[in-house]
């Protein structure tokens, strides 16, 4: 239903003047290996998708011996975290550690960050808002994060996700972007939190896309019966809490205004020939709550 031919008009690429982020998925800890070639198709397309749709400028991260950063690599919150060794991050990068176990009920997926750290005040507070506007608490500036996805989830991966075609199981791209909102701070920041009022969210940017007040599920989502517009068409959110089997869900504008009152630089919409060079990577060469999605029968 989002299947759209090319235009045939030019195209002015806005976004190539804008800084990119750059999205590393660090695959490294999959250790079920979980994620074949198909998956990291998907989540390639992703990384340019936001990638590009981002242009923040996020400080470098820099370890010494004196200046300790471990990134939690799992999301598990019932035994001993795992963190991965002292690590440098370049500026202007996401890193993203993304693995996959048996998550119980219904959940399909989980996405949040967290590290362990020591070091200088000026070294931990850079880890946690990477040189973002003050105060702290409204510009939300991560490492990245983590992303873990349910292992006995009948997974459906699309080899071209710009195209929707009828398809069982449950989505893979829409349940890895649900995700990544929450590593960028849907649910899991301060910066959220400050622009919340009990179950609405508040800030400028997603009320003028709502049309006031948005309305939440709970804490970390919006509400399922709301309505944004992805490409020009009506579409549930994806920062909604559950997806049904066979459903596609993109990123809506107001997932994206979420994005922007937490502090993230948006580009503006992409004409949807640009979106899809995006999406085939051609555009552009503290403790977190952790936040799942879950399925709907
Ligand atoms: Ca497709
Ligand atoms: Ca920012
Ligand atoms: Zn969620």
């Amino acid at each position: 239903m989002f299947k759209r031919a090319l235009a045939t008009t030019a195209l002015a690429l806005a976004a190539s003047s804008a800084q990119a982020i750059t999205i590393e998925f660090d695959y490294s800890y999959d250790t079920s290996g979980f994620f074949t070639d198909q998956h990291k198709s998907v989540m390639n397309a992703i990384a340019g998708e936001f990638g590009t749709r981002l242009t923040d400028s996020l400080a470098a991260i820099t370890v010494s011996s004196n200046n300790v950063f471990q990134p939690r690599v799992d999301l598990i919150t019932d035994g001993t975290p795992t963190f991965a060794p002292s690590q440098s991050i370049p500026q202007d990068t996401l890193r993203i550690f993304v693995g996959a176990r048996s998550l119980t009920g219904s959940t399909l997926a989980e996405g949040g960050g967290g590290f362990s750290a020591g070091g200088s005040s000026t070294f931990i507070d850079n880890l946690n808002n990477r040189s973002q506007a003050l105060p702290q608490g409204l510009d939300f500036g991560p490492f990245g994060g983590a992303m873990v996805f349910n292992t006995a989830t009948t997974w459906y991966l699309d080899d071209n996700v710009t195209t929707v075609e009828s398809f069982s199981g449950f989505d893979f791209y829409s349940t890895a972007i649900h995700e990544l909102g929450h590593v960028l701070g849907v649910g899991t920041s301060a910066a959220w939190t400050n622009n919340t009022s009990g179950l609405s969210f508040t800030g400028a940017t997603a009320m003028a896309s709502y049309g006031g007040p948005v309305p939440l599920a709970n804490s970390g989502h919006l509400l399922k019966s709301i309505d944004s517009t992805f490409m020009g068409s009506l579409q549930e959110p994806a920062l909604t809490p559950s997806i049904t089997a066979g459903q596609r869900k993109y990123f809506t504008e107001l997932d994206w205004a979420l994005l922007s009152d937490i502090g993230w630089q948006v580009a503006a919409v992409p004409e949807p020939e640009t979106w899809a060079m995006m999406l085939a990577g051609l555009g552009l060469l503290g403790w977190r709550l952790r936040r799942g999605v879950a399925k709907t029968a």
